[in-house]
Order: C-alpha cells, then sequence, then structure tokens
C-alpha cells in the first residue's frame, strides 16, 4: 500500500514539475534576449529561393499583369504554376557565384548586427539540406550545398546574430489550401485576412490535409533547423493568418523547446510572438501603442525575392532615413537583399548598403544600444511610410532640412540626428531649458573639433559651419 501511494505522489510530482510553462513565463523568460533585440537595431533579411530564377517574370508576364502581389517571390500563384512544373526550377537552380562570406562581411561592413534568411518560402521549397522533405537543395538541385548552412557559418565568423525564417502557414507545394477549409469547418473565428483566402494555393493544391501538411512537414521541418542552427536569435515566422491559436502555440512551443533563448516573431499568429512587425515597408504611426520590441522589415528595391527589372531601389540617404526614423522610435529595422538565381546580389543594394555603413561607422553611437526618446522628431519634414505598395506607388519624394532631428538616448546622453548639415544658425527646440536639464556639453560623432552651443529656452543653438563627419548627415552628442 505504501509504495503505491509513494509511486502516486511521485507520479503527481513529475507530472506538476514537467508542466508545460505557459506562454506568458516562456515570454518573459526571454527578457534578456529581448534587451538583445533592442540593443541590435539593424540587421540584413534575405529573401532567396527558385522564385530568383524567374525574377518576376513568367512566360512573357510580368508580375504586374499576374495575380496577387508583385513582389517576384509570389510567382507561383501570381501565374498559377502547378507544382509539377515549379518544381522544374530546381533543376536549373545552381548559384556558383553564392559566396556566404562575401554576403556575412556586406552585412558586417553595412553595420548590420545579425542575418536573417529564408529556409524555406511560400513555394515549400527548403534551401538547406532537409531529412523531411526531398524539395530541397540537396535533393533537388544540382548546387548539392546547404547555403543556409554556409551563411550560418560565414556569420558565426563574423560575430552576426543568426535567424532564419520559415513559412509556416503557406506552401504551395505541400500545405493543401493552407488550412482555409479546416479552418472554416472548425467554427473558429477567422482573421479578416482569412476570409480573403489570400495566398492560398487554389490552383493545384497538394492532395494531403493542411493537418497532414503540418505533421509531415512544417513541424518537423522547424525543429529540423532549430536542431541544425544552434544559438540562433530569432525566428521568423510568415503570413500565419489561417493557423489555429493551438497550432500557433505549437509552433511557438517548438521553438522555445529547442531554443529557449531566442524570439518569434508575431506572426507566428495570435499574438503569441516575443515580438511584433507592424507591417513591410511601415513605420507605426502610433510607435507608443506597441507594447513588445518591435521591427520593420523593408526591401532595398520594391521587391523581397529578386525582380530583374525593378529598379526602383531606396537611395542611401532613404534608407537611412528609415533606420533612423525606426530607432527613434524604440523599433528595429531588417532590410532585405534579395540575391539572383546565380548568387550574385543586385550591385545597387550593395552599394547602397555599403553607404550606410559608412554612415554609421561614425555615427552608430547614437543607434546602436540606444532607445527612444519622448520626442522622436522634429522639424518640416513628415513622411508617412505605409507599407510596400504604398511606397511603390508614392516613390520617396522627401527632401530632408537642416531643421530635421531625430533623437534617441542611451544612459543620461542624448543624440541629435540630422540628414542636412546646416548654413545658418540652427536652434534645436526640443533641448530649450524648460524642456530638459542643463546641457553640459555638446560634441559632433566622429569629429574632435569644438563646436559652438549655447542653450536657451528657444532651445540648442548651434553655429553653423559644421565640419563634416559623413556626407549624408551627422549626429550630435548631448551630455548632461
Ligand atoms: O508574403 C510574404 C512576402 O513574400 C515576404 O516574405 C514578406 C516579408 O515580410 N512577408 C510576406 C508578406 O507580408
Amino acid at each position: 500500500m505504501k509504495k503505491i501511494v509513494l509511486t502516486l505522489s511521485i507520479a503527481i510530482l513529475i507530472s506538476c514539475t514537467t508542466q508545460e510553462p505557459s506562454w506568458e513565463e516562456m515570454n518573459t523568460s526571454k527578457n534578456e534576449a529581448k534587451e538583445a533585440f533592442n540593443d541590435a537595431k539593424y540587421g540584413m533579411f534575405i529573401h532567396w529561393g527558385l522564385y530568383s530564377i524567374p525574377a518576376g517574370e513568367w512566360k512573357g508576364k510580368k508580375m504586374e499583369e499576374l495575380k496577387g502581389p508583385r513582389v517576384a517571390e509570389w510567382i507561383q500563384l501570381g501565374a498559377e504554376i502547378p507544382r509539377e512544373e515549379y518544381a522544374q526550377l530546381a533543376k536549373q537552380f545552381n548559384p556558383v557565384e553564392y559566396d556566404a562570406e562575401a554576403i556575412a562581411r556586406l552585412a558586417k561592413k553595412a553595420g548590420m548586427k545579425y542575418v536573417v534568411c529564408t529556409s524555406k518560402h511560400h513555394d515549400g521549397f527548403a534551401m538547406y539540406d532537409s531529412q523531411v522533405s526531398q524539395y530541397d537543395i540537396i535533393d533537388a538541385t544540382p548546387y548539392k550545398k546547404d547555403l543556409v548552412q554556409e551563411l550560418y557559418e560565414a556569420c558565426k565568423k563574423q560575430g552576426l546574430d543568426f535567424g532564419l525564417y520559415y513559412s509556416h502557414n503557406i506552401d504551395w507545394m505541400d500545405g493543401n489550401d493552407c488550412g482555409y477549409s479546416e479552418l472554416l469547418a472548425s467554427g473558429l473565428p477567422m482573421n479578416d485576412k482569412a476570409t480573403r483566402k489570400m495566398g492560398a494555393n487554389t490552383w493545384d493544391p497538394s492532395p494531403n490535409t493542411f493537418s497532414e501538411y503540418l505533421e509531415n512537414k512544417a513541424y518537423p521541418q522547424v525543429k529540423e533547423i532549430l536542431t541544425k542552427f544552434p544559438d540562433m536569435t530569432t525566428l521568423w515566422y510568415d503570413m500565419g493568418h489561417y493557423v489555429t491559436p493551438e497550432q500557433s502555440k505549437k509552433f511557438y512551443q517548438i521553438a522555445y523547446d529547442l531554443q529557449p533563448n531566442m524570439l518569434v516573431n508575431s506572426r507566428v499568429g495570435h499574438d503569441l510572438g516575443d515580438f511584433d512587425i507592424p507591417g513591410d515597408n511601415k513605420i507605426p504611426e502610433d510607435h507608443l501603442s506597441i507594447t513588445k520590441p518591435w521591427q520593420t522589415v523593408g526591401t532595398t528595391n520594391n521587391s523581397w525575392g529578386y525582380k530583374y527589372y525593378d529598379e526602383d531601389w531606396k537611395s542611401p540617404k532613404e534608407l537611412l532615413f528609415w533606420l533612423i526614423e525606426i530607432v527613434s522610435k524604440g523599433g528595429n529595422y531588417m532590410l532585405n537583399i534579395g540575391p539572383k538565381a546565380t548568387g550574385e546580389v543586385p550591385q545597387q543594394s550593395v552599394d547602397n548598403l555599403l553607404v550606410v555603413g559608412e554612415w554609421l561607422s561614425v555615427n552608430g553611437e547614437a543607434i546602436y544600444n540606444t532607445r527612444k526618446w519622448k520626442v522622436t522628431h522634429e522639424g518640416p519634414t513628415q513622411i508617412k511610410m505605409d507599407g510596400t505598395g504604398d511606397r511603390e506607388k508614392h516613390g520617396f519624394k522627401a527632401e530632408f532640412t537642416h531643421l530635421d532631428f531625430w533623437f534617441t538616448q542611451k544612459g543620461s546622453d542624448l543624440y541629435a540626428i540630422a540628414l542636412e548639415y546646416p548654413d545658418e544658425k540652427i536652434i534645436i527646440k526640443s533641448l530649450n531649458t524648460e524642456n530638459v536639464a542643463e546641457i553640459k556639453s555638446v560634441s559632433m560623432l566622429g569629429i574632435q573639433t569644438e563646436i559652438d552651443w549655447k542653450q536657451t529656452s528657444d532651445g540648442l543653438e548651434i553655429d553653423p559651419g559644421l565640419v563634416k563627419a559623413d556626407k549624408n548627415g551627422y549626429a550630435l552628442k548631448i551630455e548632461f
């Protein structure tokens, strides 16, 4: 009898101690990782896959003449390419010019602190060596090398943090209709994106069910990448419009079980992310309403995947604006490159990234490890960034003035960042004697020479004739 009671209590004890942690517990346990995420500020996103072969055109038709979004990685849906026909692209995928080390060096030189690469996008093709599916870089292409592994190692070598993108919900090869009909049948509420059936394979869905896809491909592949690539800092799920709360929880839990310190983005679904994504190419207007760490993801032109005719490159100045505006609002900016099918990174994106990197090598102190201040920006230039389509349609017409300043803070120091140099006396109004404490010193990052300044009830007055620290702008360090 005693033995039975003892066995029973041990069983109860084990079941209590092995009880799964709640989402709140898992999320809170990542607080240190969230601080590191908030410190990093700037990283590289890489969209690369079979879609870089058609590069935005299928059988003579460009993305704009096809269905769905205009971004090149959506070509399979856009042209409703049958699964087997699309899979033939793998036979041509041989990126002999791919140089993982050069990409990692580029990220480093560009001032980026981490890299996140697509391990599998919506087309369902794994860019790494997967044992779960033969629709992968090793089994299906002549390249036969694990290019994610190469990048992972190159990033480690450069001291860059590493993360992976995984399209968990949409998989045009194996994901049936992305769970649309199962979600409908479940009676669970649909979010408005899901009701639009957006992204579902309606032209040639795989014969298996969505649940089978989850069990046999998505969950195992997520486990696989997390096992193959240890110490990741972020796992980037995408377009989780049709996943149920239970499925989102499972995707989160798998991540936590294998890499407990890694952050999962909000697109896992159902508000279970550790950090938020306000939108693609979107800067939040009301950043104070975001309670989690957040990240804006952006393109260097208008497409994520390589699109041969997209020449609408964001200039270095525009990219600097995105970075500064986001960082002044407390966010993190992940900027994309879309390598060609050969592995080569489009030259214009390389050039523009490097110019931003030069600016950061002088002014990085005002960006990295900073936090938002009570004022994010002062000055006449008001720019709204409302998504990929919006930026593509309206272009970028802003002209910055020497009166535009963005602010960040670190400890008790404040930074005022400008994209234009003054040719007359300037007053930084937010730094007037009413608004801030007495200023002890003002210096320009990267410059040894003293600058003339005076703090009055109107603001911080700076005399013109500033030495140019970097041609694209400067940052003032203000000490109290
Ligand atoms: O559909 C994808 C798109 O192709 C790209 O991967 C972006 C990156 O944030 N995410 C989805 C659209 O939001």
